[in-house]
């Protein structure tokens, strides 16, 4: 009796998805996302964000001069500008500005 082969297998999944994706009835790639953090004032804004294996953060300078000091990132004082980091790994990442008390935000990666 003949068996289907894993490569058969694949290709009739890869036309099923093909013919319902557009139809929004299943999700062909889950799209990386990118959240935004502000540096501003004497803060980050929002304090802490939540996002996925494989999403981005975007820190901007939106107000006041500020450095940026955390895992993949070690950026002088700059009053301007952003930086978009993308989490490839689960974690908790810790940022910080040192030019101001208790200047800080957490990216929670899951
Ligand atoms: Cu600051």
């Amino acid at each position: 009796m003949p068996t289907t082969s894993p490569l058969t297998r694949t290709a009739v999944a890869v036309g099923i998805a093909a013919l319902l994706a557009p139809a929004g009835l299943i999700a062909v790639a889950d799209a990386a996302s990118t959240k935004t953090i502000k540096l501003q004032g004497k803060q980050f804004s929002p304090r802490s964000v939540t996002i996925k294996k494989g999403d981005k953060v975007k820190f901007r300078w939106a107000g006041g001069t500020h450095n940026l000091i955390g895992p993949k990132a070690n950026l002088g004082a700059r009053s301007s500008g952003a930086k978009t980091i993308t989490f490839t790994a689960k974690g908790t990442y810790r940022y910080t500005c040192t030019l101001h008390d208790n200047m800080t935000t957490k990216v929670s990666v899951r």
